[in-house]
């Protein structure tokens, strides 16, 4: 990745460059971002903190900025929130999570990289706690509250997750991730106790581990509801109709992996339901470019809410000429998949659909088999090769000639017992190959899944990334794209069927076009006219 991400330079046009911001999806104004940190609803607003350097478009002096949004969808940068300005963070202000106590009160654990790179955890609350935007952090004065324990080396104790009560004990719960290479180089969540969060008790064993699966960072976990499609807050009471889902993102391959289990505070253990789809070796949140990923509870709509990562796959040249790097994706709603039983849906959040407009509708187009359909709507290995049944699916943010263009598709393979599985990917190797440029300082890659069943699809392709959620959220797949023509007015849809044996009908699409989110720092006018 290192080695691709500094290739040489393709000569991109500014205008090319400033296409790349995209209309709804969260970016900082400049400069680098990656992990959204302590996301929450706090008095009023949306918060959103995310690792960033407010000095140049790659990693380094990590601050957390900070941004802040009535709706999920439109959003106001506000100053930066921390800065590594303590012995305990001098290396940068890392990862961290909000916890909302029972008073209405917020504390904010995040990672600490010291001056020496151990990885410490420490404390910050709000100043003011009346202040709904929750401009200004102070750090406690017992930092750093938790250094790493004997067995665990310096730089592998990061990322405190947001904290759930236990009742009985009166006290709460944290997990921090880690990893044990004298067991297999086994990924591991650490749990602490702590009843005011200033000191921590170090429970026996681990709320989990697997081992091949190196370090996890930013571990998330939480309860879901098995009977109900609200979401439940971090702290919800565990029992029938309750299961946890423990995330972690892999360090080792950059992809945040699921499982849905059973939580036992007695035992201090969380056990999957299925050992061979344990985490990191089963389920994926995201098939593509989405990593480090958080979710918090919204107890306005009830829902738990999903933030992910979205990297770049340009050259770190190419970023630092166009002055910013990373998205994140669009915020998704994450509730248990009560038709499997064994897995999530994702969404993205209902909140988005107030940018709609224009919609049209296509029914019975029939996709005779090896043709291309192309959708007035104004705007491979993988999808090039063909077989008996498939691949079919989209063409979206193509060009005219269709030389630039991702493919976003399925297709079905018979394996010897007769019985058919469906795949759901993205194509990816043939956006910014424009015949007369060849982009050559980017990533491309099919992306691809098993999916269950074939039912209904959607996809939000925004300026420069395509997310999209197949069989009502089972699978999703993120796709940062560098378009060279499909750009502006440039950009087209197509349907498309490379079967060689089926015609493909497809019954019913629908296509919106998708206005701007404002995303714009806040003002004095703001406060006085938001509320
Ligand atoms: N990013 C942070 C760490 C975390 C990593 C540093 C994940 O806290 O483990 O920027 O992308």
């Amino acid at each position: 990745m290192g080695l691709l991400r500094s290739s040489p330079s393709y000569p991109w046009t500014n205008s090319m460059l400033l296409w790349q911001r995209t209309a709804f999806h969260f970016q900082p104004q400049k400069n680098w971002m990656n992990d959204p940190n302590g996301p929450t609803y706090y008095r009023g607003w949306y918060h959103l903190f995310y690792q960033y350097n407010p000095a140049s478009a790659v990693w380094g002096n990590i601050t957390w900025g900070h941004a802040v949004s009535l709706d999920l969808v439109h959003w106001f940068y506000l100053p930066i929130a921390m800065v590594p300005d303590h012995w305990y963070d001098a290396n940068g202000v890392w990862t961290g999570s909000a916890t909302i106590l029972p008073d209405g009160r917020l504390a904010m654990l995040y990672t600490g990289s010291t001056a020496e790179l151990v990885q410490v955890q420490n404390l910050a609350f709000p100043a003011d706690q009346d202040d709904p935007l929750l401009l200004t952090w102070v750090k406690s004065e017992s930092n750093p509250v938790l250094v790493p324990p004997p067995g665990i080396a310096p730089k592998d104790f990061r990322d405190p997750t947001t904290a759930w009560y236990v009742p009985s004990e009166s006290a709460w719960r944290i997990a921090i991730g880690s990893k044990n290479d004298s067991q297999r180089h086994a990924g591991i969540a650490l749990v602490y106790r702590t009843s005011d969060f200033l000191s921590y008790e170090l429970l026996p064993g681990v709320l989990h581990s697997v081992a091949g699966t190196g370090m996890w960072e930013c571990v998330d976990f939480y309860p879901v509801s098995t009977e109900s499609a609200t979401g439940l807050d971090t702290s919800a009471a565990t029992g029938p109709g309750v299961k946890h889902v423990l995330k972690a993102s892999m360090d080792d391959d950059r992809n945040d992996y699921y499982a849905i289990g059973t939580y036992e505070a007695a035992t201090n253990a969380w056990v999957p339901d299925d050992p061979e789809k344990d985490v990191g070796i089963g389920l994926r949140y995201d098939y593509g470019m989405f990593y480090a990923s958080k979710t918090f509870y919204d107890p306005v709509k009830q829902r738990r809410v999903l933030w992910g990562w979205i990297g770049e796959t340009d050259s770190e040249r190419t970023d630092l000429r166009k002055g910013w790097a990373s998205l994140q994706t669009i915020p998704r709603t994450v509730l248990f998949d009560q038709q499997t039983g064994s897995n999530l849906l994702q969404w993205p959040v209902d909140d988005v659909e107030t940018l709609r407009s224009g919609s049209q509708e296509f029914s019975n187009i029939s996709i005779p088999a090896g043709s291309v359909v192309p959708l007035d709507c104004s705007t491979s290995g993988g999808a090039a090769g063909r077989g008996v049944l498939g691949p079919f699916g989209l063409l979206v943010l193509a060009d005219d000639d269709l030389s630039e263009q991702t493919a976003v598709y399925f297709y079905f393979v018979r394996s010897t017992d007769g019985s058919i599985s469906t795949h759901f990917c993205h194509d990816e190797l043939r956006h910014a190959c424009h015949p007369a440029l060849l982009a050559a300082d980017i990533v491309k890659r099919v992306y691809g899944s098993l999916v269950p069943v074939l039912d209904g699809e959607t996809l939000s392709v925004d300026h420069s990334v395509i997310e999209s959620f197949a069989q009502g959220g089972r699978t999703c797949i993120t796709s940062r794209v560098y378009p060279t023509s499909a750009t502006y007015g440039g950009g087209r849809l197509f349907l498309f069927n490379n079967a060689t044996g089926v015609d493909v009908t497809a019954k019913s699409l629908k296509i919106w076009q998708m206005g701007s989110a404002f995303i714009r720092p806040f003002s004095e006018h703001d406060s006085v006219s938001l509320h």
